[in-house]
């Protein structure tokens, strides 16, 4: 369905959110400029809609872990737990975005999303009405019912459904490294960064997985979208940790990031 205004879907990495290996860290500081960006850009560009989706981090991140380790599976109490876990950091986020003057929702994906027979299934209705009465929905990675068992549904995988269900045509991925290289930052320093890149290319590239990460890696961020079969959408990769990087992404500027075009 094609939203009759411009609408962008900005994925907040946990690892921007949060002090991914410090359980339950919020980073107040990054979350309060990035508010204030994305406010700063809604203020000058008041017909564009933001969906908002952010990650797990230390608090969803961490309470699967702890299910696995103990229970080896997600069960009904851990369940609980995790879609407690990260409504709390929602929370802490939305708080930010209501200060800097934005009009944010939070809509709980475990409410919206589920799978059927391995598919996944969701229901956008009320997304869609709250966008068109000029709200920011605030969506994160999530718990969700899979049939029988309890599965952990990525932000990044709502990124991905929300762009090709309702036509976006640009996705921004706020994350804790500058953009793509040829080989994982991390972990080579001589890894090289990519300015622009065609979907067709990530094949070539090689990234190690991080084994904090429940749901994966950049890699699995970007391929996802060859999985949905997205067209003419162009993903942004840029560095939340750096103050101003997201609004310049947002206004257009190409001296920040990564473009990876499908
Ligand atoms: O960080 C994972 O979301 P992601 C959410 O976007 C949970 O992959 C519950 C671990």
């Amino acid at each position: 369905m094609k939203l009759s205004y411009a609408c962008r879907v900005i994925k907040l990495g946990g690892s921007v959110v949060t002090v991914k290996d410090k359980p339950m860290s919020v980073r107040h500081d990054i979350i309060k400029y990035l508010s204030s960006e994305l406010a700063s850009f809604l203020n000058e560009h008041p017909n564009v809609r933001l969906l908002l989706i952010h990650g797990g981090g230390s608090f969803g991140h961490f309470s699967i872990k702890k299910c696995l380790s103990s229970v080896g599976a997600i069960d009904v109490k851990c369940f609980s737990h995790t879609s407690y876990m990260m409504m709390l950091l929602n929370t802490y986020l939305v708080n930010e975005l209501i200060e800097a003057g934005l009009t944010p929702v939070s809509i709980p994906p475990h409410t919206i999303f589920w799978k059927e027979g391995g598919k996944l299934k969701y229901e956008l209705g009320l997304l869609k009405e709250y966008l068109a009465k000029g709200f920011t929905p605030v969506l994160y990675g999530d718990v969700i019912i899979s049939d029988n068992v309890f599965e952990v549904l990525s932000g990044d995988t709502i990124a991905w459904v929300l762009a090709k269900e309702l036509d976006v045509n640009e996705i921004v991925f706020v994350t804790d490294v500058d953009g793509l290289f040829d080989k994982d930052p991390k972990v080579h320093s001589d890894a090289k960064f990519i300015e622009t890149l065609r979907a067709e290319e990530l094949k070539d590239l090689k990234f190690s997985t991080s084994d904090y990460d429940v749901t994966g890696s950049m890699m699995l961020k970007l391929t996802e979208g060859l999985k949905y079969g997205v067209k003419d959408v162009r993903v942004r990769i840029v560095n939340g940790l750096v103050k101003g990087n997201v609004y310049k992404v947002l206004v257009g500027s190409s001296t920040v990031g990564t473009v990876v075009e499908y």
